[in-house]
């Protein structure tokens, strides 16, 4: 029997799209299946000011292609020079959506990031007053604490002071990896969400790992035990409003993945809504995907969900989609979860 599924045409609440000969490959596997995306700024120099962030948009709307209806929604790098009213101005004009944090070195192109959250207050407290959402990669970066647990000290020693700092911060947890994660958005009221990419529904660290290491599931958030996958299959699948996709897609050609210090990043942009189904189905949630890809997260940006619709089919045989996206800059590999899917996106 064919099964259908029609969703509200989804978003993507983190997504990474580079500049260039990148973008121009990546851009239309996004906007063929997504409405928005909340777009990173971690480029090589990242997207501080309103300035910036005006500029990259249109690189962005330059590169699509022609017919697609997709809008990207804007952020700032935080920095500790980061002016204030810089921010509330590029807010108040519509061009920017959030400020991302990230602690210095945590990530890809992570190094012009904070270190010293005092020196941002006055940012976050413009930001309190405005409404205007933190998106935190969530990870501390001391050398002595593991990578493994670095999520779960990040929310003890960051993330919950500052919360009781600046009670008023509107913040999205991103791409959260741990069972300590689900359980800190939990606790937290409406001003607090939380983003779920898709590898971290399918992958565990065994993934990675056994037999033979794989650089196409290396990212960060690192992958975790499968205890906190499965809390994380159980948030994603819940329904609850705090939790939406953030794919966290993040593209790099193939020589700069398979090589003996291979770059951080999944890239799931071309078949994250087919896998969304195949999860969702597997845990009996599939009336619960179009909350998680469609209506949770414009609530918490207080945006209008998509007009337009999504249409995806079950078929009897697995489905394929390319193996990788040929950019100027060289292939990227799509992620592939190692197991058969059967849905596919229609229109
Ligand atoms: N994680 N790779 C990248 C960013 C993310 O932490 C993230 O948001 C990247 O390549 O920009 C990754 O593994
Ligand atoms: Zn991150
Ligand atoms: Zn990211």
């Amino acid at each position: 029997m064919t099964q259908e599924l029609t969703l509200i045409r989804p978003d993507d609440w983190h997504l990474h799209l580079r500049d260039g000969a990148v973008l121009h490959g990546v851009l239309p596997e996004t906007a063929r299946h997504f409405a928005r995306a909340i777009i990173m700024p971690n480029l090589v120099p990242p997207v501080v000011t309103g300035a910036d962030a005006a500029a990259y948009r249109d690189r962005i709307l330059a590169a699509l292609p022609e017919g697609a209806a997709f809008t990207p929604l804007m952020t700032l790098y935080l920095t500790e020079a980061t002016d204030p009213a810089d921010v509330a101005a590029a807010q108040a004009s519509g061009l920017v959506k959030a400020v991302k944090l990230y602690p210095a070195g945590a990530t890809t192109n992570s190094h012009g990031g904070v270190h010293d959250t005092d020196k941002v207050m006055p940012v976050l407290e413009k930001m309190a007053e405005i409404g205007l959402p933190l998106c935190v990669h969530g990870e501390v970066t001391t050398p002595e604490v593991d990578i493994f647990d670095r999520e779960a000290v990040f929310i003890d020693t960051v993330l919950d002071p500052l919360r009781r700092r600046l009670p008023g911060l509107r913040v999205v947890m991103e791409h959260i990896t741990t069972e300590q994660g689900v359980a800190y958005a939990r606790a937290g009221g409406p001003d607090l969400g939380a983003t779920i990419t898709t590898h971290h529904l399918i992958l565990n660290r065994n993934h990675i790992l056994v037999g033979g290491i794989k650089p196409h599931y290396y990212c960060l958030p690192v992958a975790k035990r499968e205890r906190h996958r499965l809390a994380l299959r159980e948030a994603a699948t819940s329904g609850e409003a705090r939790f939406f996709l953030g794919t966290d897609s993040a593209p790099h050609v193939d020589a700069l993945k398979e090589q003996a210090c291979g770059c951080a990043g999944c890239f799931t942009a071309t078949n994250t809504l087919p896998l969304l189904a195949h999860v969702f189905e597997q845990d009996g949630a599939l009336d619960r995907l179009e909350a998680f890809t469609s209506r949770n997260g414009p609530a918490f940006y207080r945006l209008p969900v998509n007009e337009a619709h999504l249409r995806l089919v079950k078929h009897q045989t697995p489905q394929a989609w390319p193996e990788k996206i040929f950019t100027e800059a060289g292939p990227v590999t799509v992620f592939n979860p190692g197991f058969p899917v059967f849905w596919h996106v229609e229109s």
